[in-house]
């Protein structure tokens, strides 16, 4: 019996089912997490979601990017890019069902017991882990709420920049949504820089990866999360886990053992 939290997938179900293989998952005992980005880039958006949805009972899942950017386009309130891979799921007669699970799916996974905390993009420093509980519940009730058409509608945006309690509305979902899974780099203030998309050499004058500002979480915590296959760092490096190993670039997946830290990788077999 063991827990593996698994990097982004990016669509890559061929590559997925090779890593599970490989660690022998056994369904009926196992436990597996995903940092989110299921879908998108590779050529197995459908068979992704449709293999999750079948063992959803022994998954955790935190929403990415790419998951929403899918639910806004299945819900006709944003369009299809050129770089979209995912006509699959759109196509579906069971598209609604898998969107529809989807949406139920949180930011934000804590688990107390392994001194865990699972985001999509990583965790904004200005919050404690209470804070990002709290926050994080926000916009999952709205998701899953009758409103999450207006609020996808509305979900693109890089405003506002940084955190402030007072925030509300769709202004407050859309910073807590870019901070849980969009965020690379902030200024000392908070301010999120959403264009920057390079490695850690480079980084904009002023602005550092959200890891180097000083964090409101225990040193104890293993903060678990991916989005940024261009962050390269040893796993583990101190209590960060950076799982995106670019399996959809043709590099690697990656899964680690909760319980013992161990990692395991394989090569994109797409
Ligand atoms: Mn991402």
């Amino acid at each position: 019996m063991a827990t593996y939290a698994i990097g982004d997938v990016q669509g890559c179900y061929k590559t997925l089912r090779y890593l599970l293989k490989h660690i022998q998952f056994n369904p009926t005992q196992d436990r597996l997490w995903f940092v989110g980005d299921v879908i998108n880039r590779g050529q197995g958006s459908l068979a992704v979601l449709h293999y999750l949805y079948h063992i959803q009972d022994r998954i955790s899942l935190v929403l990415g990017n790419h998951d929403l950017h899918l639910l806004a386009v299945a819900n006709g309130v944003a369009p299809l890019k050129k770089t979209d891979t995912f006509q699959d799921v759109l196509n579906d007669p069971q598209s609604d069902m898998l969107c529809t699970w989807l949406r139920q799916q949180p930011l934000l996974h804590y688990d107390p017991h392994y001194k865990a905390l699972m985001t999509h993009a990583g965790l904004y420093p200005l919050w404690d882990l209470h804070t990002a509980q709290k926050v994080a519940q926000e916009v999952e009730t709205l998701l899953r709420s009758q409103d999450h058409l207006a609020f996808l509608n509305v979900l693109y945006g890089n405003q506002p920049a940084v955190w402030n309690e007072n925030l509300s509305g769709f202004d407050r979902a859309r910073f807590i949504v870019n901070a849980f899974t969009r965020m690379r780099v902030l200024n000392r203030e908070g301010h999120l820089n959403l264009e920057y998309k390079d490695d850690l050499e480079h980084c904009p004058s002023g602005f550092f990866p959200w890891f180097e500002l000083p964090s409101q979480v225990d040193s104890n915590t293993r903060l678990i999360f991916g989005h940024w296959a261009r962050c390269v760092l040893p796993i583990p490096h101190q209590n960060l886990y950076q799982l995106d190993t670019g399996c959809a670039w043709g590099n690697q997946l990656t899964a680690l053992r909760l319980e013992d830290d161990r990692v395991f990788q394989v090569d994109s077999q797409e």
